[in-house]
């Protein structure tokens, strides 16, 4: 009988305290967004992290994660092939390391220090017997672990701690060196690269085969800022010297259109297909050349950044604002999917000053959120598959032959989603802040305040939060993910804080947030804090005993190959020059050389988001510059190009006064997706009895001014097709008139985008883009009657001057006889 209580006792005692808030919903969920009421909405977010924290201390640690519905650690798979668990969980208590920079944000100086005083307490080193992925412990452990160093030494932020003596750079640089010995830097291959795997304690060698195989863009490039940062606190060079070589080399493979593939066989040693997009796979290697610039003003990479970003403007971007996976050869759509990752995009689109394109996209998000309830990993946006099912054209309530409208819209909602979890992942959450600094518009504070009373009702569970395991039923996933600690809560307290002045702290030196929410910063300054000196990092380098003798090869043996010329530079401007933080955007040296700004404009987070004044001079700058390449084409080959030819080089100026109401709500193509995807955009069930986010009535009463509604516009169907012989595609030049008006002289080497605007059952197409370039409504495509590829095509004919496509006209395009 005593042992019956004693368990019972026990376990009553190991009960979870269920979460109570301090606020009722009607003082939450108003809508008002005054100070006050935002005050409202940080606090909730912040007890909710608490509540989040405090499950995980109870329940996971040491482990790396608490299960959030069954209040027990999750621990990592036996199988050591179940890589989707165990390239996160590596038994390092990862929550630990990922959560604690959040505690600065929400500026609990106290909580931050304890997380210090426990990591170094129980973590000497990482020498732990487990199979972990390299980009995961990068951007979790090493970044947490970086930042968490910054914060602790720099006495400009507010929350440095008396007696720290560098021990999480220490541990960096431990892990660093565990996760470098991934790189294959060998003189008999072309390229560097890194393994996607490693065995922490032994090396990537005792890593299977099988999983060491398929490496990808983000693998090998996002490796760049935690790597880099350590570099440089540490002195040792061999950090940055892999990770920047590694994203050259990776550069370097990219197509003729500017587009770098995402999967990569690290036996072959080459990217094994030429799908690219920015979704999965290869999201945060973009991400990484915009933060690498900023952080470390290297012109190099904002120049890659650059070129980069136009060639997913001008191939991967739909009319709707999505961004699709492309062939990276040919740029044609290469998947019917877009992944929820994607949803980070709009917050870097600010980050490079394009708002118009990131509120688009984020629109977009905001329309899949609205009938999913969350982000469905992929969505499926191509209506193919389901038109498929149906003998004549779709219609909304048609029934497919056999079922009822109720199996009928089951079916086409399962069609609609590719990979149906929803991992509670950051990415919409912080576009929506990066969106909210460069507009103030309040639409993005509703977005927020209702994830916020989703995550309230929704997601809570006994210890955290759980998301969906398939999003249309609502089964929900027995697991909290490390970066709803690090990032999704991080980026709500953020959204909520403009008008907390606590987070100016936070804009000092060149400052950005890595991929996993970690905000890091450098300038020399920081030298003065440093608390890790020459000696303690050779004694470092000792040897532990237990290590294998490949591992230890890897390990101490310094600098492999050569640095080339601009990183030499690089590091001769670093290391022996003084160096001042101040305005930092995508064209910052040059800008910055002609206009001599200093750091008062630096605004971390939304560097082009900066005054009027400023703006017109890089205005004219861009201006001069656009001028002098039109001038010079037009006098040497009598050409003149279109100005999104020239670049993204649109740099908006917010008005950030306060707001009166929401300009994306006015804009025109607000349901544009709706429109466009009617057939793929389907409402799970519980989100059958729920009003779109942005409909509100609280907020659309306020914020969205009568007579203005958007006004949508339904989509026509639309495709693409490959002008080019096959197996042969190069892409041809195409002129633009100043006019807008499109000539092509050869018509071998286009990829066309065709809408279908069949009248009257008369087949009539018209020309929607040629190689990327838009063809605006009321433009003209003026074609060389005499291109041979036209003389000899059987699909395109010519008759009275109008261009023929397997019998059907096209009625925007003009044959020059
Ligand atoms: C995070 O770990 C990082 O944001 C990473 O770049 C990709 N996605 C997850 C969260 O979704």
């Amino acid at each position: 009988m005593l042992t019956v209580i004693l368990m019972l006792l026990t376990w009553t005692w190991a009960l979870p305290t269920p979460y109570e808030s301090v606020y009722t919903d009607e003082e939450l969920f108003q809508s008002l967004f005054t100070a006050k009421h935002l005050s409202a909405l940080r606090n909730e977010t912040e007890a909710l992290f608490n509540f989040a924290w405090d499950s995980y201390m109870n329940y996971g640690f040491p482990h790396d994660e608490v299960a959030p519905l069954t209040c027990e650690p999750v621990l990592a798979d036996p199988d050591w092939s179940n890589i989707g668990k165990n390239d996160v969980l590596g038994g390092i208590s990862l929550t630990l390391f990922d959560a604690m920079d959040t505690f600065v944000i929400m500026n609990d100086k106290d909580k931050f220090h304890e997380c210090i005083r426990l990591i170094i307490q129980r973590f000497s080193d990482f020498s732990v017997d487990s199979i972990v992925q390299v980009f995961e412990m990068n951007i979790r452990v090493l970044g947490g672990l970086l930042s968490g160093h910054l914060f602790a030494v720099d006495e400009r932020r507010g929350f440095h701690m008396e007696g720290y003596e560098g021990q999480l750079l220490t541990l960096a640089y431990d892990l660093g060196k565990r996760l470098a010995v991934t790189y294959q830097v060998d003189s008999a291959s072309d390229m560097v690269f890194n393994f996607p795997r490693v065995n922490l304690k032994w090396g990537p060698k005792v890593v299977p085969g099988r999983i060491q195989s398929d490496q990808c863009t983000s693998g090998m490039g996002s490796l760049i800022l935690e790597f880099s940062l350590l570099s440089r606190l540490t002195n040792d060079t061999i950090f940055e010297d892999l990770a920047r070589q590694n994203v050259q080399d990776v550069w370097n493979r990219r197509s003729n259109l500017d587009l770098v593939p995402m999967s990569f066989n690290t036996n072959l040693q080459k990217f094994t297909n030429a799908i690219t997009g920015t979704g999965a796979s290869i999201d945060s290697f973009y991400e990484y050349l915009l933060k690498y610039s900023i952080l470390f003003d290297d012109e190099d990479y904002a120049d890659m950044w650059q070129d980069a970003y136009r060639a997913l403007l001008t191939h991967s971007k739909d009319e709707v604002g999505i961004f699709h996976n492309v062939d990276a050869t040919t740029g044609m759509v290469a998947t019917e999917w877009i992944d929820a990752l994607g949803a980070f995009l709009p917050g870097l689109q600010v980050l490079a000053g394009d708002v118009n394109n990131a509120m688009r996209l984020h629109l977009v998000f905001l329309s899949i959120w609205n009938h999913y309830g969350g982000l469905p990993e992929r969505w499926n946006f191509n209506e193919f598959r389901s038109l498929g099912l149906f003998d004549k054209e779709y219609h909304e309530g048609d029934t497919i032959d056999g079922f009822n409208l109720t199996l009928t819209d089951e079916i086409l909602l399962k069609n609609s989603v590719g990979l149906e979890w929803y991992p509670l992942r950051p990415e919409f959450i912080e576009s929506s802040y990066h969106l909210y600094q460069a507009t103030r518009d309040p639409l993005l504070l509703r977005i927020g305040e209702s994830i916020l009373q989703e995550l309230r009702t929704r997601f809570i569970a006994p210890c955290g939060f759980a998301g969906y395991k398939n999003i249309i039923t609502g089964e929900r996933e027995n697991r909290m993910e490390s970066f709803v600690l690090s990032e999704t809560f991080k980026y709500l307290y953020l959204l909520f804080s403009h008008r907390d002045n606590s987070t100016c702290k936070l804009q000092e030196g060149n400052t950005v947030f890595s991929t996993e929410g970690h905000l890091l910063w450098w300038d020399t300054k920081l030298r003065q804090f440093e608390k890790v000196t020459a000696e303690d990092l050779s004694s470092m380098n000792k040897v532990n005993e237990t290590d294998n003798e490949d591992t230890k090869q890897w390990l101490w043996s310094r600098k492999r190959f050569d640095l080339n010329k601009s990183f030499a530079n690089l590091k001769r401007d670093f290391y022996s020059t003084p160096h001042e933080p101040h305005f930092v955007d995508r064209m910052t040296p040059h800008v910055k050389r002609e206009l001599g700004i200093d750091d008062k404009y630096y605004t971390y987070g939304i560097p082009m988001m900066t005054d009027a004044d400023v703006h017109s001079h890089i205005k004219s700058i861009n201006e001069r510059n656009f001028q002098r390449l039109t001038e010079t084409l037009q006098s040497n080959y009598n050409v003149s190009i279109h100005r999104d030819l020239h670049g993204p080089n649109q740099c908006l100026v917010a008005d950030r006064s306060e707001f009166i109401w929401s300009n994306a709500m006015q804009g025109k193509t607000v349901y544009d997706l709706d429109r466009a995807h009617p057939m793929t955009l389907r409402k799970t069930p519980h989100m059958h009895v729920k009003r779109a986010i942005e409909l509100n009535e609280t907020f659309y009463s306020r914020f969205v001014p009568e007579g203005k509604e958007s006004e949508a516009r339904l989509g026509q169907r639309q495709w693409e097709a490959l002008v080019a012989s096959e197996n042969n595609y190069n892409i041809a030049p195409i002129y633009t008139e100043t006019t807008g008006n499109i000539y092509i002289h050869e018509m071998e080497g286009l990829r066309v985008r065709f809408k279908d605007i069949t009248t009257n059952g008369t087949d009539i197409l018209q020309f929607v883009g040629v190689n990327g370039v838009s063809v605006g409504s009321s433009k003209k495509v003026y074609v060389n009657g005499a291109s041979s590829f036209l003389l000899n095509s059987e699909a395109f004919s010519v008759a009275h001057n109008e261009l023929f496509l397997n019998g059907m006209a096209i009625c925007n395009v003009e044959v020059l006889c």
